[in-house]
């Protein structure tokens, strides 16, 4: 597999997440990949709202245009399960980019006729259907369910197992062949998760790096014109005068 640079962008602004998000990458990506893991110095501690998803996006979209600027990455991932600016951010790169719940859902759907996501907070839930609808998988999708621990106790005591007694649930009751888990802190479980429930258990980090990779090694990417072209320079103003979009750095 060709050599390829993938940044890989917590948006939110946990630093002890985001080395383990890191850790999992590099461990999935393929000898000679470099995974870089950064989170953006302005956002949300963690994201468990749309409130937190809008505010996480301008230090994500900030991540993405730094590195054009630089030229320093060749693909991207977002590692939140929200998929937040995922839009936007294939605007702005030059280089493919994958959300982790859109790569952990497709990759899901190869393994069976259905799945579960397991996620957070209950009230994340509408988000992961949504995506699931909005990327034509919601026939795959079995059910969304929630362990109600937030983002940032999923390393605390108890929160493993919470975890993985709503996995054996989804396995159990929604009769489904595999297990997404929703949230990019959950990373790390899987492999162990997967020889537990007997069926496999997929993390969004591992399958959008991996995805990212296969993507730059075919060089395929995003296209420059239409939906996803460049967007428009204009004046930005306020503290988000930075935003502005100057035109393309690598076209
Ligand atoms: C995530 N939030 O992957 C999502 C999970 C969630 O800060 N990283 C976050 O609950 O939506």
């Amino acid at each position: 597999m060709a050599s390829a640079r993938i940044l890989v962008i917590n948006p939110n602004t946990s630093a002890a997440m985001t080395a383990s998000i890191g850790k999992c990458a590099a461990a999935a990506a393929s000898p000679g990949t470099t995974v870089t893991a950064v989170s953006p110095s302005m956002g949300p501690a963690s994201i468990e709202s749309h409130y937190d998803e809008a505010l996480a996006v301008p230090g994500l979209l900030a991540e993405i245009a730094k590195a054009e600027e630089e030229g320093s990455a060749d693909g991207y991932v977002i590692a939140c399960f929200g998929d937040p600016g995922l839009d936007a951010a294939r605007e702005l790169s030059h280089g493919p980019v994958v959300g982790i719940a859109e790569a952990a859902m497709r990759t899901a759907a190869y393994l069976g006729r259905g799945f579960s996501v397991v996620t957070t907070l209950d009230r994340t839930r509408g988000r992961a259907e949504d995506l699931a609808a909005h990327y034509g998988l919601a026939r795959f999708c079995r059910r969304v369910r929630s362990c109600e621990i937030g983002v940032l106790s999923l390393e605390e005591p108890g929160a493993r197992e919470a975890v993985l007694a709503e996995c054996r649930r989804a396995v159990a009751e929604d009769g489904s062949d595999a297990v997404v888990l929703g949230c990019a802190g959950m990373a790390d479980l899987c492999k162990e998760f997967s020889a537990e429930l007997g069926v496999p258990v997929v993390d969004g980090v591992a399958a959008a790096t991996r995805t990212v990779e296969t993507l730059v090694a075919l060089g395929l990417r995003t296209g420059d014109r239409g939906e996803f072209g460049r967007p428009p320079a204009k004046p930005y103003t306020g503290r988000l005068r930075d935003f502005q979009v100057r035109q393309p750095i690598i076209s």
